[in-house]
């Protein structure tokens, strides 16, 4: 004890001293962490141990390191809650998994739970993989092993959930299998590929290894596995390669395991649930970015199933419809949710025109962007071309909408887009739109309800725009912030008047405001 203390110790009355020194000389919690290992490990080999780490709300983040065979010394273990194992993959560098931490925490912040961290660095620390893959059925023997201690003891199959990355997400499916498909749910993080790819359902992960499969796949083109291996298979961004990761090899290591990472990362966000992604049914990622499958009847109410932690709410109507592959796209860092609208729009140029488009909303301030450019776009006269148009940020009080198009091409002579009519559709089912516009249409052509429209508009628009508006108040739309339009042709219905759209700087993109008076249509 330092001399300091001491010194205290002796002049402060005997009655706070008892207090004082009572908590001074209590031992610390010991702490039993995950194992750290270096690279030398790895070059050298590691055979395998595998330790259980329990993490409880009552222990926060000191983990206790427990018995395979009796549990009686850890009175925080409760049977009577739900067990989460936490399984991880193959470790080049022998470092612990960085998101292991993050990940415990968050699991017990959502619901009172024994996370148990199965830690086989001891074998997953290796410089040959294959090394590591040989330990995969040992590891998953000892997790069976210790499940089935916990059945012996009263705990029920169906609360246990199996959250597994990389190799660990076979490992889950192995266990599964040994514990014949009982267990509740194994969620897989971007399944290994190397080893398993074209293998049987029993040497890998399948759906019948738990009563509920999610996997995602972000790396499927490298380290992760192409075919849906779940009941939900979610292929983020395409599955292959991750927005914000890099994409050539001189960014080192991350070049290699960002991809593959990023479905933990994805995970951690969705049981963090600050927001949610929507994902679709689709045949391939192509016809989904191509907004051809943006309909969610199958799922009834509840609308398309999100992505994550809370897709269990999905269970039983996936489990009817066998094997689901859904798609999203997200942003490059977290928060990683996007939100998605269904956009059309129909132009009046007389000629077929090729680009890109970049759509922002704006209200309340902020503003959200979404940039649609994984092809070039066919736009017809008086046809609609409909679009994905996936924003970064939610703007649950649209108050402008603006476009810009490019033709991706600089030796291309300018062009313009001459938009006719632009409608934006929030995707979101209803019951969860918490608030403000749903849709956002141009004005119809019932003068009364422009008028009113108007009225409801003139309160957000500037004093220039409004000066703008007012010149053509019963046409309903007002363009152009930086030069004035005129109106130079009506569509053959003459329904929608038109003005020539601006175009703004006519470099290598060719700015279209478009400040319509548009309405947004309120969801009562
Ligand atoms: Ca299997
Ligand atoms: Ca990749």
């Amino acid at each position: 004890m330092p001399a300091e203390i001491n010194y205290i110790i002796s002049y402060l009355p005997e009655c706070i001293c008892l207090v004082f020194c009572f908590f001074y000389l209590l031992p610390a919690e010991k702490c039993d962490e995950f194992t750290d290992l270096n690279l030398g490990h790895s070059i050298i080999g590691t055979s395998l141990k595998v330790r259980l780490l329990l993490y409880t709300r009552s222990h926060g983040t000191c983990g206790t390191l427990v018995s395979h065979t009796d549990l009686s010394a850890y009175p925080q273990f409760n049977l009577l809650n739900p067990t989460t194992f936490i399984i991880h993959g193959y470790r080049l560098t022998g470092s612990p998994p960085p998101w292991l931490g993050n990940l415990t925490q968050l699991l017990l912040a959502r619901k009172d739970m024994n996370v148990i961290v199965v830690d086989w660095n001891y074998g997953a620390a290796n410089l040959n993989y294959l090394e590591a893959v040989k330990n995969t059925r040992e590891v998953a023997s000892n997790v069976t092993a210790f499940i089935q201690m916990l059945q012996e003891q009263g705990a029920d199959l169906s609360s246990i959930h199996l959250i597994g990355v990389s190799l660990g997400a076979h490992i889950s499916g192995f266990t599964g299998a040994n514990l014949k498909g009982e267990i509740g749910r194994i969620s897989a993080l971007d399944p290994a590929g190397p080893e398993f790819k074209g293998r049987n359902p029993e040497d890998r992960l399948d759906p019948s290894d738990a009563q509920f499969v999610d996997v995602v796949h972000t790396d499927m083109d490298l380290l992760g596995f192409r075919e849906p291996l779940g009941h939900i298979d979610y292929y983020a961004n395409g599955g292959a390669d991750q927005p914000g990761c890099p994409k050539t090899i001189f960014s080192g290591q991350s070049y290699f395991k960002c991809d593959h990472q990023r479905s933990v990362y994805l995970f951690l966000d969705s049981i963090n649930a600050t927001c949610t992604s929507r994902t679709y049914p689709c045949s391939s990622y192509k016809d989904f970015l191509d907004g051809k499958c943006l309909t969610c009847s199958q799922f009834g109410d509840a609308g398309c199933p999100i992505f994550g932690y809370d897709v269990i709410k999905w269970k039983d109507i996936l489990l009817e419809q066998n094997q689901t592959k859904t798609y999203f796209k997200t942003n490059g860092k977290s928060p990683y949710c996007m939100t998605n609208y269904r956009m059309d729009v129909t132009i009046w140029n007389k000629d077929v025109q090729w680009g890109y488009l970049t759509v922002k909303l704006h209200g309340n301030g902020k503003e959200a962007q979404a940039t649609i450019n994984h092809k070039s776009l066919k736009f017809k006269k008086f046809t609609k071309t409909e679009l994905l148009a996936a924003f970064d940020k939610d703007i649950q009080w649209v108050e402008k909408v603006s476009v810009k198009f490019s033709t991706g091409n600089v030796l291309q002579p300018k062009r313009k887009l001459r938009i006719l009519r632009i409608r934006l559709e929030n995707l979101e089912p209803k019951e969860n739109k918490a608030q403000g516009y749903a849709k956002i249409l141009p004005l119809r052509n019932d003068t009364q309800h422009q008028m009113v429209s108007l009225l409801k508009h003139f309160l957000y628009l500037p004093a220039v725009d409004l000066l703008k508006c007012l010149f053509f108040p019963l046409t309903g739309l007002c363009v152009g912030t930086t030069s004035f339009s005129r109106r130079t042709k009506r569509s053959p219905s003459g329904q929608f008047p038109v003005k020539k759209p601006t175009s703004e700087g006519g470099k290598k993109l060719h700015n279209i405001s478009l400040h319509h008076c548009m309405y947004a249509e309120r969801l009562s």
